[in-house]
């Protein structure tokens, strides 16, 4: 079989399992920033996505401040009749009714502090996820990513109770306005050390989640200089001459230690 087939016979898949319905996810991130990018000919606009590509589009990031939810950049949103990023973002959903278009929360730029400063007590969670339930609605996105990056020993427990409290209330507000409930995702640390110091109770947060979007790249950011070859950036299983520091450093391992911690495999 020469590629060429191998090629069509895997997009047969694909679309296949996509068409029956079968609960597959192609969740694909849009960044703020891919905007900006220097050269016009790479510069990636809500536009450019192909919105059949992907069954879930999830917008990064937004920002946390004074307690609520705020966007991040000065056309996120924008008053009529210009249409800002999140408009256009959705609008993606015309020519492909069945995609789900979430708002990702936090980012490494972020840090955890803004997730602290709303998650350390009950009512802050509280005031926090009904300000978020409003303004999911009030820009027509479909639920809300969590991408705290990242929890640690002491905040994880925090963490958990903001995942299960912010599904809860997307129950109930679902429960109550009649709408379709909001779809609660978290983006996780797949390294090693992120579950060994013990930064997520996994099972309550795979119980809590729709879905978990496993951080799957960047395994060898270090680069050639530290590790004196080159490697790929989300290598699926572990290389040749990988020493013990290395060996957890792919995707294979990443689902396995999850799924071992208690993650819902499916
Ligand atoms: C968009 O993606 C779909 C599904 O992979 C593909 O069939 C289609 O050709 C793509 N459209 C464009 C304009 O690239
Ligand atoms: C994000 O929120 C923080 C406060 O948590 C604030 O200092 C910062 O200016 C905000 N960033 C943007 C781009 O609005
Ligand atoms: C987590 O929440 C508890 C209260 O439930 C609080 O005492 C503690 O300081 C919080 N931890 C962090 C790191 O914010
Ligand atoms: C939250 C976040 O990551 N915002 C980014 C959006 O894009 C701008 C411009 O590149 C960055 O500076 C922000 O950090």
């Amino acid at each position: 079989m020469d590629m060429r087939h191998l090629t069509v016979l895997l997009m047969g898949i694909y679309v296949f399992s996509l068409t029956q319905g079968s609960g597959y996810k192609r969740v694909c991130y849009y960044t703020n920033w891919s905007q900006y990018r220097t050269d016009d000919s790479i510069k990636f606009f809500p536009a450019n996505i192909n919105a059949s590509l992907c069954t879930h589009i999830i917008y990064a990031f937004a920002n946390i401040s004074a307690g609520g939810l705020k966007p991040d950049q000065w056309n996120d949103v924008l008053a009529k009749p210009n249409i800002g990023m999140y408009a256009k973002v959705n609008n993606l959903k015309v020519n492909n009714p069945d995609l789900k278009v979430l708002l990702a929360v936090g980012g490494w730029e972020m840090g955890t502090a803004p997730f602290i400063a709303v998650s350390t007590t009950r009512e802050k969670r509280q005031n926090f996820i009904s300000g978020t339930v409003q303004f999911l609605r009030q820009h027509d996105f479909d639920g809300l990513d969590y991408d705290w990056e990242f929890p640690d020993a002491d905040s994880k427990s925090n963490f958990t109770a903001l995942l299960k409290e912010t599904n809860e209330k997307f129950e109930s507000e679902a429960a109550a306005t009649g709408k379709k409930k909001l779809i609660l995702s978290a983006a996780v640390a797949t390294g090693k050390w992120a579950l060994e110091q013990g930064g997520y109770e996994v099972e309550e947060v795979s119980r809590s989640v729709d879905f978990i979007n496993l951080m799957t790249y960047d395994f060898h950011e270090l680069g050639p200089a530290q590790e004196k070859r080159l490697v790929p950036n989300a290598a699926l299983f572990s290389g040749d001459g990988e020493n013990d520091a290395m060996a957890p450093q792919n995707v294979d391992y990443a689902v396995k230690m999850w799924i071992e911690k208690g993650a819902q495999p499916n």
